[in-house]
C-alpha cells in the first residue's frame, strides 16, 4: 500500500488572502495561478498496519512540524481509522520561504494518499481535499493557467488556458532562505480581523479576476501585468495595515519590484508578484527570461536566481 505523486507550486497573479469559514479552511475570494514546470515535491505515502505512529520524512530528515498537518490531511482523505503511514518527501527547490512547499506537499498528498489507499477519487475531489490541507494547493491539482472558484460550500478548480499556449516563463529571485514570520493560515486571520481594507479588498476580487480571465483569454501580456501587480500590491498593503503589521518584504525585495517596472518600461515583457515572503516572482514573455534573469542576478540582495516554464497539475508518479 505505497504511492507516490509528484506536484508543482503553483504562483497565483490574483491572490487568495482571507478565509470565509477558517474551520473548513474555504478561502473568502477566488484565485487565478500559473503551475511551474521545474520546480517540484514529490510525495511517497506507504501505509502499513504495523505502523504504531505516523512519520513524516523531509528531504531524508524526520520532521515533526509539519506531521500534525499531514497526519489530518490523510485522515481527510482516507478516512480515521486508516492505517498508520511513512510520508517521504523530496523538494528540489527551498521549503518555508514563500515559493509555495505547501501547495506542492499537499497537492502530490492528496493524490499519493488517494492511491495507496486503494482509492480512485476525482482531480476535483482531490483539488477540494488539498484545498481543505491549504488552500493554495488545490491549484496544483491543475496545470497550466487555473482559476479556483468558490462555490457554496466548497472550491472549484479548473485549467482556463494549457501552459503550451501561452508559454509564459517565472524567474524567481531568492532574496532570503529564512522560514516566514508568520505562517500565511494565521496572517490572513489577522488581516482579516484587524485590516481596515479587508473588506474592500473581499469586494474588489471579482473585478481583477474577470480582467485576468479576459488577459489570459487574450494572451494579453500588458493587461495581464497590470492587473497582476495591481492585486498583489492590494494584499499587501491589506497586509501592512493589519496589527501587527504583516511584512514580509527586505530591502531587496523592494529593489527587485522596482528592477522589474524599469525593465518593463524599456519595453521587456515581465511582471512581478509577490506572496508570504520576500521572494519575488517574475513573470515574463519566453523570449525576454535572460534579461530578466540578468537585471535580477545583479540586484544586491539577491542571493539565488531560479526559473522555469508552466506545467502540468499533480499526477501519479508510482503505485504498488
Ligand atoms: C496565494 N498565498 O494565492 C496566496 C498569496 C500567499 C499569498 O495561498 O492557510 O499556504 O494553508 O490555506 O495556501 C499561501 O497560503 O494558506 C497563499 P492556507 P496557503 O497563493
Amino acid at each position: 500500500m505505497r504511492a507516490t505523486a509528484r506536484a508543482q507550486p503553483n504562483i497565483a497573479l490574483i491572490k487568495y488572502w482571507g478565509k470565509r469559514d477558517p474551520a473548513r479552511n474555504l478561502p473568502a475570494v477566488g484565485s487565478i495561478s500559473v503551475t511551474l514546470g521545474d520546480l517540484y515535491t514529490e510525495m511517497t505515502v506507504s501505509l502499513d498496519a504495523g505502523f504504531d505512529r505516523d512519520r513524516l520524512v523531509v528531504n531524508e530528515q524526520d520532521n515533526e512540524s509539519m506531521l500534525p498537518r499531514i497526519s489530518a490531511c490523510l485522515d481527510n482523505v482516507i478516512g480515521t481509522s486508516r492505517a498508520h503511514a511513512r510520508v517521504d518527501s523530496l523538494c528540489n527547490f527551498p521549503v518555508a520561504a514563500g515559493l509555495a512547499s505547501s501547495a506542492s506537499s499537499f497537492a502530490a498528498t492528496v493524490v499519493a494518499a488517494s492511491a495507496a489507499s486503494g482509492a480512485s477519487a476525482s482531480t476535483a475531489t482531490l483539488a477540494s481535499l488539498a484545498g481543505q490541507a491549504s488552500g493554495s494547493a488545490a491549484r496544483s491539482l491543475y496545470g497550466g493557467f487555473a482559476e479556483l472558484k468558490n462555490t457554496r460550500n466548497d472550491v472549484s478548480v479548473e485549467t482556463i488556458l494549457d501552459g503550451h499556449d501561452w508559454p509564459l516563463k517565472v524567474v524567481i529571485a531568492v532574496t532570503s532562505d529564512g522560514p516566514k514570520p508568520v505562517s500565511s493560515g494565521k496572517a490572513m486571520e489577522i488581516s482579516r480581523k484587524t485590516s481596515p481594507f479587508y473588506g474592500r479588498w473581499i469586494e474588489k476580487q471579482h473585478d481583477d479576476l474577470r480582467i485576468a480571465r479576459e488577459a489570459i483569454d487574450d494572451q494579453d501580456f500588458e493587461k495581464l501585468a497590470q492587473v497582476s501587480e495591481h492585486n498583489c500590491l492590494k494584499m499587501h498593503s491589506v497586509m501592512w495595515a493589519s496589527r501587527p503589521p504583516i511584512v514580509y518584504w527586505n530591502a531587496a525585495t523592494v529593489d527587485c519590484m522596482q528592477g522589474i517596472r524599469e525593465l518593463r518600461s524599456s519595453g521587456v515583457g515581465v511582471f512581478f508578484t509577490i506572496d508570504a515572503g520576500p521572494q519575488v516572482k517574475a513573470v515574463c514573455i519566453a523570449s525576454d527570461e535572460a534579461r530578466v534573469r540578468d537585471a535580477l542576478s545583479a540586484i544586491a540582495g539577491v542571493t539565488d536566481v531560479l526559473s522555469t516554464g508552466l506545467g502540468e497539475g499533480a499526477r501519479l508518479v508510482e503505485s504498488a
